[in-house]
């Protein structure tokens, strides 16, 4: 049965392929979407090397060290896709799946051995080009990556992706001491400053990053060319851009192995061991943005791939996901969208095109992703005037085995708060139960120490839980990131500060710089206390909260991830009365 992806097939272009990438899109749009791109690996033979054309190596910092690397960087191989488009060579380390299993050593032991790996391959692969990129809590690690960079060949240009560049651009250059910054969805972007470095001609003018100017010895003058145009939706972008190039990355040995997603339902917060259940699993992303992003949900750094929100469409992704079953013999696929159940009319064709599948080529394979109770609810009634299966339904029929909610709190007061609009308790409800009962439980996350939180608004939150029979998945403290709204709130209330001081008060870049450096898992400690509660407090009922709903993360304290002993927090064993 033949099941090779059917959008690989390109039609004939009508206009010559351009050289470079980046000079297939004008605004976001790309000129011919049928000119051939990188998808599975027997594509890669349209694409040779160049001999002019660059080595880039890809560096991957580790993160959550304590759980076993179960995503590869997806960001990463989506932008080495496009670099090996346009003919250049691709190398990786990756230091966050070399580790292979969770790793108890003392940070700075870590540090140490990420310097000296660093240091090895930098001497072995002589790179003409360096990438690195992640999230803003990998801070330190990536500090010390580039540190050892500059040490080993300062000369060699060094080029910050993600989310940890786009939200603080300037910053980062200043800081990091790296020379080019590439903002939001990067495939684009790379390719014009890949085509700048290659030629040696000045950045200037290349949307989309921000880069260093040496002005004299040791001095430099910082530059934001500005954000590019997001790359448009489905055919008139998105499905224009390659898959991930995931062979220079371990996913055979490593990251296919370590479950995620709905086979590490009950593995997460433990360890995220395989635990021998030899079934594979991979990650994907359908959509980029949030429709909410910047307009809503004010702890959340949805835009940082782009305000606007955009899918692929079903037929591509679906391509996709036939490619990496067959590849690399999954049985599940994790979507890491930031919302990916967004639009129901999308999600209805995304489980169409899954069905006609299975009835032209009997692929079939169990998949996961992130949904909002509000929308979920919407469809639910929807459907139910309409009469048909609602978009939970039949995500079910095609496969669907693990909807993610971030709830944050069932306190109308602090959903009010953080700005989670459009969500009701009434719409958590409704959407949490249809959840349980197709897929036998919603994978939701909430925070505590958001404005607004008390007592009483954490006893709403774990009535609400008992009431509808819902197990969290995990209680996290409200952090302030960069880029996000309350980014900006914890600023102005001396939030930062108090983080890195224990006193209130303004931040400056040093201080800036200090908080990001203790960044982790969302709250080794209460970093950001938007509420009038004392720090202790909210630590205390947000174990108490884990511990009388029984959320998954009970093995390890919710925010340093050390394994605990179980103890009864002192606020509790009051009754409601006291409260
Ligand atoms: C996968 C993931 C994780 C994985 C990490 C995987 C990994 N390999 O690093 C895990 C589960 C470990 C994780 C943990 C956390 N995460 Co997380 N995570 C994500 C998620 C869901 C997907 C990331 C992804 O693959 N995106 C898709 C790809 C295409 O985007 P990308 O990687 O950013 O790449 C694009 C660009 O950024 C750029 N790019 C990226 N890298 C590079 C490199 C170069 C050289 C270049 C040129 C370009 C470039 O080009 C790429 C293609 O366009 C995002 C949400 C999302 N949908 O993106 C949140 C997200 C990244 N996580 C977030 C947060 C806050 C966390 C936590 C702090 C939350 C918590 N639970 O505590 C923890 C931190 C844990 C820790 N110890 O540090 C925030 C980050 C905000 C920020 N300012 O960076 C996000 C954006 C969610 C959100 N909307 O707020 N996370």
């Amino acid at each position: 049965m033949d099941a090779k992806p059917l959008t690989s097939r390109a039609l004939p272009s009508t206009l010559g392929t351009p050289k470079h990438f980046y000079q297939r899109f004008a605004d976001g749009q790309v000129l011919d979407p049928n000119w051939p791109r990188l998808t599975t690996e027997e594509s890669l033979k349209d694409f040779p090397p160049r001999p002019h054309g660059l080595k880039i190596l890809f560096i991957n910092a580790p993160i959550r060290e304590w759980s076993y690397p179960n995503i590869m960087p997806l960001g990463h191989g989506y932008v080495a896709s496009v670099a090996v488009m346009d003919g250049h060579s691709v190398q990786v380390l990756d230091l966050n799946a070399e580790r292979k299993g969770p790793v108890k050593d003392e940070p700075e032991a870590i540090n140490r051995w990420v310097e000296r790996r660093v240091k090895e391959v930098l001497v072995r692969e002589k790179p003409d080009v360096i990438g690195v990129g992640g999230i803003v809590t990998q801070y330190s690690r990536i500090k010390r990556i580039v540190r050892a960079c500059r040490e080993i060949c300062p000369e060699v240009p060094v080029i910050l992706g993600g989310g940890i560049a786009s939200s603080l651009p300037v910053f980062m250059l200043q800081r990091l001491e790296v020379d080019v910054v590439v903002q939001e969805e990067g495939e684009v972007t790379l390719s014009e400053v890949l085509h700048r470095l290659e030629t040696g001609a000045s950045l200037e003018g290349v949307k989309g990053c921000a880069y260093r100017r040496p002005v004299r010895p040791g001095e430099w003058e910082f530059r934001d060319n500005g954000l590019r145009p997001s790359v448009k939706s489905r055919a008139l972008g998105l499905d224009a851009l390659p898959w991930p190039h995931r062979l220079p990355w371990p996913v055979d040995e490593v990251y296919r192995i370590n479950p995620v997603g709905h086979l590490n339902w009950k593995t997460k917060w433990v360890d995220g061991s395989p635990a021998g259940s030899g079934q594979y699993s991979e990650s994907m992303i359908a959509s980029r943005g949030c429709p909410y992003a910047a307009v809503a949900c004010d702890y959340c750094y949805a835009a940082y791939l782009g305000k606007q929100y955009r899918l692929r469409s079903p037929r591509d992704i679906v391509d996709e996901m036939v490619f990496l079953k067959e590849r690399y013999g999954l049985t599940y696929i994790h979507f890491l969208d930031d919302l990916m159940m967004t639009d129901y009319r999308w999600a209805l064709e995304f489980c169409d095109e899954l069905r006609q599948r299975k009835s032209q080529t009997g692929f079939e394979i169990q998949w996961g992703g992130t949904c909002r109770t509000n929308i979920v609810a919407d469809d639910i009634l929807r459907a139910r005037k309409e009469g048909r299966p609602h978009m939970l339904e039949r995500g079910y029929e095609a496969g669907m085995r693990q909807a993610g909610y971030g709830v944050e709190s069932a306190s109308p007061a602090v959903l009010k708060a953080i700005d989670k609009s459009g969500q009701t308790v009434e719409k958590m409800e409704l959407a949490i139960r249809e959840t349980q009962r197709i897929m036998g439980y919603a994978d939701c996350s909430f925070m505590i120490g958001s404005p607004g939180e008390t007592r009483q608004t954490m006893q709403e939150t774990v009535d609400f839980c008992r009431r509808v029979g819902l197990k969290p998945e995990v209680f996290f403290f409200t952090t302030a990131y960069p880029a996000t709204t309350f980014w900006q709130l914890a600023l102005d209330k001396g939030l930062i500060a108090k983080a890195v001081t224990g006193r209130l008060g303004p931040a400056n870049e040093d201080l800036i710089e200090e908080y990001l450096i203790r960044l982790g898992e969302q709250g080794e400690s209460v970093r950001t206390n938007f509420s009038d509660l004392p720090d202790e407090e909210v630590v205390d009922l947000s174990w108490w909260a884990i511990n009388e709903l029984g959320a998954q993360n009970t093995v390890r304290h919710p925010h340093t991830g050390e394994e605990q002993v179980m103890v009864k927090p002192s606020v509790r064993g009051a009754s409601r009365a006291d409260l």
